[in-house]
């Protein structure tokens, strides 16, 4: 439970004990369960086999794990289609390998964080079929609306759009009215507004909580709750854009509500009400840099960690260092005022890999700002050995977002080459199953790329990944000032300082050619300092002192000096 702590009766803290605090100034990773590990052969991957692996979450040091979807789901979208919120699908094993799970997890003293989705479920869940044939309280489990006619043609209530494109609306015929889906037609939307389906999600809560889980990652948050009200959103001027494309509306009506603050303070009081210690809460929301108040409100509401995508969609190998340094500075200028730790999500399971978005040479260097930058970094599977992503042809794409771009385009939406299985070993499909055929092909790469080669030499992404880890624990990482300098625009640079110490710095050559500068002047640290790691730039090899009045750097390299 969250107390007040005096220290030193100097000052006092509202908030949660320091034991309780894990998940600050620590790495979190990401476990997409199709793609861990593979227990039983069938080719794709489950709880038994995350068990079975949880020795390398150990050795990497990372505080806590959150898994991607293993509820029971006709699996439309992977398990973001959830027909039974408490059970778990077989394809991934049953509630008692989740204890076991948790029991293991618990005695290596990891942290386990699951995914909630409160926005939908499938539209094969018993609660959207009673929903359908009206029988209380399930007929207002989810939002329907009757039809608008124009000159006798049946027509949805309004233009919402759904983020999967075309109308946010699908008629049903059984019950002769249109449901809401912000997400595909599969993924009818809850409604929050009936008191029983609110209830029923806080028993989710609740059950998950009482089998020992550490925290919930809340899945599209913004979207919980739509303004009753109903009314067409504006449509932004020329922007060039299909008309069923969600990005030509302004989502003022079905994205970030009063109400959906509310929602997550409600749930942050269900869980401090429970026993134990602190759960902790992750939002998701996507928000450009001109709206991070949005995204920002969720701490002040109750969240511990709201996602920061900037990395992830707010740039690519186009920015420039002043990008970054003008995305990062606002990021800790909108924190809110308090007790509250930032975040920097490197990767995840909807997006292109980090090195496919950067370019291979600068796999580490997202890792290496989030571990630099104050607060928590978040990793995806595989960033740890610099996995990149699989090519697939559109037969082999089964993502639905992937098959739903037809053949020309699918390579240009489809999730799937960023979630391959994990390539342990240069053994059959990379360690990952005994199955020579696993549900998505694993990558060419993996008897060169893979876990077991990194371990055998002394610099690898692995290499590199650990020590980052490590890195994050220091004093100076956790409490140290924040400078963030472009020098000419070529080179990024972090400097973490405490009063008598060394301070921190993290270089980043953007450009395609050799730097040469001094840093001890640009960036005010001193004349020599050690390489505690860099990437792939020969020139700078970790644990020798360098001169940084006459620093080079090699094209994309990265270094954290100290
Ligand atoms: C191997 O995996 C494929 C694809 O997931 C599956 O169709 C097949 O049944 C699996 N083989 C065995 C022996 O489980
Ligand atoms: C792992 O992290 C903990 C603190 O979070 C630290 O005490 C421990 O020394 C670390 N282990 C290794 C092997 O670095
Ligand atoms: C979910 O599954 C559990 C276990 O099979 C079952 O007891 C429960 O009734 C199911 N919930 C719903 C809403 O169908
Ligand atoms: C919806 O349509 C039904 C049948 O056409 C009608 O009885 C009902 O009053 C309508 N509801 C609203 C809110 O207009
Ligand atoms: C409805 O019909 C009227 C008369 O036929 C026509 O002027 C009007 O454009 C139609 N409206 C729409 C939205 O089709
Ligand atoms: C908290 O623990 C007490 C004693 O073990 C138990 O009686 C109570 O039901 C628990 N409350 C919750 C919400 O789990
Ligand atoms: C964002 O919040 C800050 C305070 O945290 C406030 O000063 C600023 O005006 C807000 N910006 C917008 C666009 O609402
Ligand atoms: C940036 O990435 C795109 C693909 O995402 C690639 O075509 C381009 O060559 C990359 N540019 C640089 C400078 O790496
Ligand atoms: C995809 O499948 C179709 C029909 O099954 C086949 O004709 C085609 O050659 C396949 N394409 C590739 C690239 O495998
Ligand atoms: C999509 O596939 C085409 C043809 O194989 C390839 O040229 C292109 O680079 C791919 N685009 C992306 C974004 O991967
Ligand atoms: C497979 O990996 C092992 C251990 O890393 C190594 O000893 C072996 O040479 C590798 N085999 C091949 C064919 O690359
Ligand atoms: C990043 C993330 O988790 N995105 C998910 C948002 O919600 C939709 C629908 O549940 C999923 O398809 C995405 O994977
Ligand atoms: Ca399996
Ligand atoms: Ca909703």
């Amino acid at each position: 439970m969250c107390k007040i702590t005096i220290f030193l009766g100097l000052f006092l803290t509202a908030g949660c004990a320091p034991s309780e605090e894990w998940w600050r100034d620590s790495f979190i990773y990401q476990i997409y369960p199709r793609s861990f590990k593979d227990s039983n052969g069938d080719g794709v991957g489950d709880i038994n086999g995350i068990t079975s692996k949880l020795e390398h979450l150990v050795d990497l040091n990372v505080s806590a794990f959150w898994i991607s979807p293993f509820f029971k789901s006709p699996m439309s979208d992977f398990g973001y289609d959830i027909s039974n919120f408490t059970d778990i699908d077989p394809i991934f094993g049953t509630l008692d390998d989740f204890s076991k799970l948790i029991t293991k997890a618990k005695s290596l003293n990891l942290k386990v964080i699951l995914d909630f989705v409160p926005n939908h479920s499938s539209n094969k869940h018993p609660w959207f079929q009673k929903s359908i044939q009206k029988i209380p309280p399930y007929d207002n489990y989810y939002v329907w609306r009757n039809a608008t006619f124009v000159n006798g043609t049946r027509h949805p209530p309004n233009n919402w759009l759904s983020v999967t494109r075309g109308s946010a609306w699908t008629w049903n015929d059984v019950r002769q009215q249109y449901y809401l889906h912000q997400f595909s037609y599969f993924q009818p939307d809850l409604n929050f507004r009936s008191s029983a389906l609110n209830q029923e999600m806080k028993d989710v809560l609740t059950f998950w909580t009482k089998r020992g889980v550490d925290g919930f990652r809340v899945d599209a948050i913004p979207q919980a709750f739509e303004d009753a009200r109903f009314l067409d959103e504006p449509v932004k001027p020329n922007t060039g854009l299909p008309p069923d494309d969600p990005n030509t509306l302004e989502h003022i009506y079905t994205k970030n509500q009063k109400e959906t603050y509310e929602l997550v303070r409600s749930w942050r009081n269900h869980l401090d009400a429970m026993n134990g210690t602190r759960k902790i809460i992750l939002t998701e929301s996507y928000i450009t840099l001109d709206e991070l108040n949005q995204s920002m409100k969720y701490y002040e509401y109750g969240a511990d960690i709201a996602f920061n995508f900037m990395f992830v969609t707010g740039f690519n190998n186009r920015s420039t260092p002043t990008d970054f340094k003008d995305g990062i500075e606002k990021w800790l200028a909108h924190m809110p005022r308090g007790n509250y730790s930032s975040n920097w999500v490197v990767d995840n399971h909807d997006n292109n890999r980090v090195s496919a978005r950067f370019g291979k040479r600068r796999a580490d260097q997202l890792t290496m700002l989030s571990a630099v930058l104050p607060g928590v970094g978040v990793v995806y599977y595989g960033d740890e050995i610099g996995m990149e992503d699989t090519w697939l042809s559109y037969n082999e794409t089964v993502d639905p977002i992937g098959c739903s771009a037809g053949p020309t385009g699918y390579n240009i939406t489809s999730r799937d080459p960023a979630r391959t299985p994990f390539q342990w070993d240069n053994s059959t499909s990379a360690g990952f199953s005994t199955n020579k055929t696993t549900w998505l092909r694993v990558n060419p790469n993996y008897p060169i790329l893979n876990l077991a080669a990194q371990k055998t030499v002394s610099h690898s992404h692995y290499s590199i990944f650990k020590k980052l880890v490590a890195l994050k624990k220091k004093l100076v990482i956790k409490t140290g000032s924040v400078e963030v300098i472009s020098v000419a625009d070529r080179v990024l640079g972090i400097v973490r300082r405490v009063s008598g110490s060394v301070p921190v710095v993290l270089l980043i050559n953007f450009s395609n050619g050799y730097v040469i500068f001094d840093a001890s002047y640009q960036l005010k640290i001193p004349p020599r300092m050690t390489v505690y790691v860099s990437n792939f730039d020969s020139s700078l090899p970790e644990g020798v002192t360098i001169n940084t009045p006459s620093l080079v750097l090699a094209p994309a390299a990265s270094v954290i000096l100290m």
